[in-house]
Parts: C-alpha cells; sequence; structure tokens
C-alpha cells in the first residue's frame, strides 16, 4: 500500500505556528466579532444549481469538502455549461481536458491537470488530497489514478460541442477575447457555520486551447486559495494572467494584511492590470474572510456570482475596473 495523504501528514508531524505581525493578529482577534451564524457558498458565474446542492449538503451537516463536491458535481455533469465537464469545449484536437483542484480548511489540496475523459475531475482532485501523498496528479497519470480508483472513462463531446469545434476548425483561429469566451467555468468558496473554510475549482479550460495547456483554475494559489485563517479565494477568466500574478494567494495574503475581502479582490486584478494589456481580456475573483464577508471584483463588466446563505441563493453582479 502506497502512503496517504493522512499518513504522509502524521509523517511531516505537527505543524507549528509561527507569530504573525501585529496588524494580522488583530484581523484573527475580531473574528467572532461579526460571524454569520449559517453557512455560506459562493461560486462564479451563474452556477446557481451547484451553489444550492453545496448549501443545502452543509444544511444536512455533511462536511465542506462533500459539499463543495457535490455542488461542483452538477456543473460538471451539465451538457449547458461549455466550459466544465460534459459538454466542455475541447482543445484544438479535439480533446476535452480538464483541470480541477479542491483544497480543505487544514490547508490541504488535491488536483488534477489536463485529466481528459473523466466526468467528475473534481472526485478525483478530492481522491488526490485524501489518498495519495501528492497534490497534483496529470495527464496519462491522473487517468490511470481515476481508473484505479473506479472512475470509468467516457466521451466528453456533446453534438453541440462538436459541432462549435466543427465550425471553428475552418478557421482555425484562436484569440482570446472579454466574454466572448464565454468563461463559466466554476469556483467555489464555502464557510461553514463553525467559520471552517474550503473550495474548489473546476474546468475544461480556454476553448480551443493547445493541446497540453494547463490553466489556473488546478493551481493552488492561482485558480484557488484558502487559508482557514484569514479567507478564501477563487478566479475565473484567462488563466495565464491568473497564474502569473498568484491572484488568489495574492487576495488571501492582502486579507491577512488587514485588508477586507472587496479591496483584496480589487487590488489583485489591479495587479494583473498594471502588468498586462487587458482590454480585451476578462479575469473575475471572489473571496470571503473568516467573518464571512465577502469581495468580488473583474476586469471587465459581465462577472457575476451567486451566493447562497442558508436557504437563499442570489446572482450578484460583481463591480469592475472597465465600466
Ligand atoms: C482557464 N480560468 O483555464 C480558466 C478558464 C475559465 O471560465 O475561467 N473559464 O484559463
Amino acid at each position: 500500500m502506497g502512503i496517504t495523504r493522512r499518513y504522509f501528514h502524521k509523517l511531516l508531524g505537527t505543524v507549528v505556528s509561527l507569530p504573525l505581525i501585529t496588524r494580522c493578529s488583530k484581523v484573527a482577534q475580531n473574528k467572532s466579532s461579526t460571524l454569520s451564524s449559517g453557512n455560506l457558498v459562493l461560486s462564479t458565474w451563474n452556477n446557481r444549481r451547484a451553489n444550492e446542492t453545496a448549501i443545502n449538503s452543509l444544511i444536512k451537516n455533511q462536511d465542506l469538502l462533500t459539499a463543495i463536491e457535490k455542488g461542483i458535481k452538477t456543473v460538471e455533469a451539465d451538457p449547458d455549461d461549455m466550459s466544465v465537464g460534459y459538454g466542455g469545449r475541447p482543445d484544438r484536437d479535439g480533446n476535452v481536458t480538464l483541470d480541477a483542484c479542491i483544497m480543505d480548511h487544514n490547508g490541504h489540496a488535491g488536483a488534477v491537470t489536463y485529466l481528459k475523459n473523466y466526468m467528475h475531475p473534481i472526485s478525483i482532485a478530492r481522491k488526490v488530497l485524501e489518498d495519495t501523498p501528492h497534490v497534483i496528479l496529470s495527464g496519462a497519470g491522473a487517468a490511470k489514478f481515476a481508473e484505479a480508483q473506479g472512475y470509468k472513462s467516457q466521451d466528453l463531446m456533446t453534438d453541440k460541442s462538436r459541432k462549435e469545434y466543427q465550425k471553428w476548425l475552418e478557421k482555425g483561429l484562436y484569440s482570446p477575447k472579454v466574454n466572448i469566451e464565454r468563461h463559466d467555468t466554476i469556483g467555489m468558496i464555502a464557510s461553514d457555520r463553525d467559520s471552517n473554510m474550503s473550495g474548489g475549482c473546476s474546468t475544461s479550460g480556454l476553448s480551443y486551447k493547445m493541446a497540453g495547456r494547463v490553466g489556473d483554475s488546478p493551481i493552488i494559489g492561482a485558480g484557488l486559495y484558502v487559508d482557514n485563517d484569514y479567507g478564501c479565494a477563487t478566479a475565473t477568466g484567462l488563466g495565464e494572467l491568473v497564474l502569473e500574478s498568484c491572484t488568489t494567494f495574492l487576495i488571501v495574503e492582502l486579507m491577512r494584511q488587514g485588508l477586507s475581502p472587496q479591496k483584496a479582490c480589487e487590488e489583485a486584478i489591479g495587479r494583473v492590470i498594471s502588468k498586462n494589456s487587458t482590454k480585451n481580456i476578462q479575469v473575475g475573483v471572489i473571496a470571503m474572510d473568516k467573518n464571512q464577508n465577502i469581495g468580488a471584483y473583474s476586469i471587465q463588466k459581465g462577472f457575476n456570482f451567486v451566493k447562497s446563505i442558508d436557504t437563499e441563493t442570489t446572482l450578484i453582479e460583481a463591480n469592475s475596473y472597465y465600466r
């Protein structure tokens, strides 16, 4: 039997907490003052069903990872969401390749990248977290692991995505633009009634990307980051820009230094804008802190997200840099 992650962590021993700088400590000390009594789930874009599934799971007292996995699976199985799982647009070679990650409140993560033909990469990412000593499995190795875990590969193209792909092949041009990319990637962050936080992210990546391309979504600190003491964040949009600025790590780090989730999101998007030409590019982020305060921001108009508190789910338009 291999070394499982749990055992691996045991081998590493207990994590020693380091003293925090004064400004950070203040944030931590305040945490009980405005604490919400309930569960909170946020997801990028109008992923209402995913949110409702996740929050219902939390209401039933299921754990955060189960709630997140269940929520994200609804999108992965939805043929009408063409940025995630089944029905996701393929790469240039006609392969649907999937990226996903999940991160728990203990700061541990699992991810799969460039995984072909499995409907539920989020579940396989969770298995990587729970049953291996690793954080990321990629490509053929991830597929081998998925098979060993009992997952079955299947064709993830639908008639619609195949037709669109055939049409795209006529010109074969690739130039990502604002929302023309029709981003629908699901990044989900959640906090339970004990104020623990976790998150997950799943995507088929950019439509018609180069074969082998991996985006931000499965990369910890880029597409998703959770620090249970301070907050969590997830991103969507043109992954290359998110990867190059470690966007979600930055957001959480800024919250750790005392910024509100909203200000942290704005600062992180500002960082992307300051280093890139972003007139036609979309990146959107959402975040929450330990007190369940939330933030969201994007480069372009048109980014929205869903928020569920107990039984109420609302779609919210994020503010953006360009209006
Ligand atoms: C990627 N960030 O692979 C993803 C794309 C995305 O909705 O968010 N699409 O770059």
